[in-house]
C-alpha cells in the first residue's frame, strides 16, 4: 500500500475526492486531519488552475512521504470573461464564505439575458512525490448560471450552476448523481487511468 494525501483544507473537496479514490487498488487515503502536522499556508497566486495545482502538489509533497495530490479548481463565468476563475474561492473577499460569493455573482449576472449565462466548472488536481511532478489532470462541465440559488447539496457555486442537459442544478441534485458528470470526476477519471504505472 502506498499512501496518498489528498492536500485540500476543503472538506467537500475530500469527498468527493475520497469517494472515488479509495476503490483504487493499493493506495490508502489520507487527509490533512490524519496528519500530525498543520498544512502550510499556500499562497495560490498562479494565473492559472495548473499553477495553482501544481504549487500546492508541490509544495506538500515535501512534507509528505508517499503521493500528494492537490487540487485547483473554479467556476469561469463567459458573461464575466471567466471571473471568477482561479479567484472562485475568494471572490467577494479572502476568507469569503460560499453564500457570500454567491450573492456576488447574482448580483453580477442580474441583468445578463438568458441565453449569455453560460459558464464552466474546472478542476486540475496535480499529483506530485518527494518534490517530483507526476503529472496533472484536467477536467471540465458545462452549463449556466441561474437566477437564484437552488437546492442545498453540495457546496461553493453548486447552488447557481445548472449543468447542460440537466434540469436541476449542482445544489439540487444528489451528490451520486453530480459525480457521475462533474469536473472532479472528469479529472479524477483520468488520474485513475496513469497513475498505475506509479504503483
Ligand atoms: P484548497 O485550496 O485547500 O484545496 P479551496 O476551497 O481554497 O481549498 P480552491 O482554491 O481550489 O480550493 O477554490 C475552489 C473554489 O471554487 C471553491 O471554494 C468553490 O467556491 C469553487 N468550486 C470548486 N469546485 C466546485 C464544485 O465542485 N462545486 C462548487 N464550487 C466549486
Amino acid at each position: 500500500m502506498v499512501n496518498l494525501l489528498i492536500a485540500t483544507t476543503n472538506k467537500h473537496k475530500l469527498k468527493e475526492l475520497e469517494i472515488r479514490l479509495k476503490s483504487v487498488k493499493g493506495l490508502k487515503i489520507v487527509g490533512f486531519s490524519e496528519l500530525d502536522i498543520e498544512p502550510p499556508i499556500i499562497v495560490e497566486d498562479g494565473t492559472t488552475f495548473r499553477a495553482n495545482a501544481v504549487k500546492k502538489a508541490l509544495t506538500l509533497s515535501r512534507y509528505f512521504e508517499g503521493f500528494v495530490l492537490a487540487d485547483d479548481s473554479g467556476i469561469e463565468v463567459d458573461a464575466l470573461c471567466g471571473k471568477p476563475g482561479v479567484r472562485s474561492s475568494r471572490f467577494s473577499r479572502i476568507n469569503a464564505t460560499d453564500a457570500e460569493n454567491n450573492k456576488k455573482l447574482i448580483k453580477l449576472m442580474e441583468n445578463v439575458p438568458e441565453k449569455k449565462r453560460t459558464a464552466q466548472f474546472v478542476c486540475v488536481l496535480a499529483l506530485a512525490r518527494k518534490g517530483e511532478l507526476l503529472g496533472t489532470f484536467e477536467g471540465f462541465v458545462k452549463g449556466r448560471i441561474v437566477d437564484k440559488r437552488k437546492g442545498k447539496n453540495g457546496f461553493g457555486y453548486d447552488p447557481l450552476f445548472q449543468p447542460d442537459g440537466c434540469k436541476m442544478t449542482f445544489g439540487e441534485m444528489p451528490p451520486a448523481s453530480k459525480n457521475k458528470i462533474s469536473h472532479r470526476t472528469e479529472a479524477l477519471k483520468k488520474l485513475e487511468a496513469s497513475i498505475g504505472k506509479y504503483l
